[in-house]
Order: C-alpha cells, then sequence, then structure tokens
C-alpha cells in the first residue's frame, strides 16, 4: 500500500474511547486521515491482533494503512500494513526481514545523533518528535520546537511525519518546516467531530 503521511492518526485507547474506538477512527477516515497507527501500550497482543483485524477490514474500503505500534508479532499476526517501532523498541532490519518488502515500516526519531543512526534502507518512514510537550504520552523526550524540527526534517533521509502537541492551531506552520504530514492523538480522537477535524486540518496546509 502507498504511504501518504499527510494526516496520520495515532489511537490511544483511553483518548479514542469517546464514541468508540472504531467509529472515532473511521469518523476521523472519512474526514480525510491517510494513516491509522494502533497504538495500545497495555493490551496483549491477542486483544491487538483482534482490534487490528477488525480496523484493517474497515480500512481497506479507503485504501488507508493500517500500522502497529511497537509489536512485530501483531503487526504480522494481524495482516496489517506495517510496523511503528520507537527507539530502543526493536531493529528495522528484523522487522523488515519478517514482514516483507511491501510492509511501511516507521521508527521515531528526537535527535540528529538518532537521525545519523538511522537504517534508511530498511525503513519507509520516520515519525519526528515530540515538538511540544503533550500529556498523551507522558515519558516523551525533550521537545524539539518547531526549530528542532525544521533540522531533522531537512536532514532526514526519508519521508517524514511531525508529532506532539500538534492541533488545529500549529499545523499550518508544523507542514511550513518541510514536513510530509502531521501526526495526532487528541486532536483527532478528543475532537467532537473528528470528521470535521480532519477536514479542517487538510484544509490548514500550504498545498
Ligand atoms: N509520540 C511522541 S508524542 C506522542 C507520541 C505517540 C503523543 C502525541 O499525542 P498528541 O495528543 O497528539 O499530542
Ligand atoms: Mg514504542
Amino acid at each position: 500500500m502507498s504511504l501518504d503521511l499527510s494526516l496520520y492518526l495515532v489511537t490511544d485507547p483511553t483518548l479514542c474511547a469517546g464514541r468508540g474506538l472504531e467509529a472515532t477512527v473511521m469518523a476521523a477516515v472519512r474526514g480525510g486521515v491517510s494513516v491509522v497507527q494502533l497504538r495500545d501500550k497495555h493490551a496483549s497482543d491477542a486483544e491487538m491482533i483482534v482490534q487490528a483485524k477488525r480496523l484493517k477490514v474497515l480500512l481497506e474500503d479507503y485504501g488507508v494503512p493500517l500500522i502497529i505500534n511497537d509489536r512485530l508479532e501483531v503487526a504480522l499476526a494481524s495482516g496489517a500494513d506495517g510496523l511503528h517501532i520507537g527507539q530502543g523498541d526493536g531493529d528495522p532490519a528484523e522487522a523488515r526481514r519478517v514482514l516483507g518488502d511491501d510492509a511501511l515500516i516507521g521508527l521515531s526519531v528526537q535527535t540528529l545523533e538518532q537521525l545519523a543512526q538511522v537504517d534508511a534502507e530498511h525503513l519507509d518512514y520516520l515519525g519526528l518528535g515530540p515538538v511540544f510537550a503533550t500529556a498523551t504520552k507522558p515519558d516523551h523526550a525533550a521537545p524539539l520546537g518547531i526549530e528542532g524540527l525544521a533540522r531533522l526534517v531537512r536532514a532526514s533521509p526519508l519521508p517524514t511525519v511531525a508529532i506532539g502537541g500538534l492541533s488545529l492551531l500549529n499545523a499550518r506552520e508544523i507542514m511550513a518546516s518541510g514536513t510530509d504530514g502531521v501526526a495526532v492523538v487528541s486532536a483527532l480522537c478528543t475532537a467532537a467531530d473528528p470528521s470535521a477535524a480532519a477536514q479542517e486540518f487538510l484544509a490548514q496546509y500550504p498545498f
């Protein structure tokens, strides 16, 4: 499946639960979300595989890829389109070997030092952040700010998506850094109308 990073929704079991995770995700997708990442730090692998398989069927009609956070076994067993790993979560080359050439594999990068170590051969994109401090990920690294983000975008050998504290208030400025897209949890999952919010994100972009 091709990769359009423009509006990348990362799920959170609590923040997306308002109207039900699936209903929230699909409303956002109808509004124009281009990638969905299933992220759940507490579910068992078996629970996550069930959720991933259900989402995969729903997303198929929209041509939107489903990416699994952290868990290679879940990505493989659910037939998801790819895997997103953090620094120290796993090896991109191993993920590529297990998931195959067509899988979409992403890595989180927080610093120029990490960027210099990136195994671009086995990756499709980089997640850059957090741009701003966010309560959604309590253990996050030091925020990059817009300037820090722009430096990483310029130096990246791969397409990038920015994450962390992003919202309708800063999406235009974020896209002006040259990144290929914006990744959000709360800005879509806690929106009164996730579909309208997704449309508003895309309407802000300078392209
Ligand atoms: N990785 C870096 S920040 C973050 C993740 C998963 C959470 C982003 O959440 P929000 O609600 O969009 O700030
Ligand atoms: Mg991780």
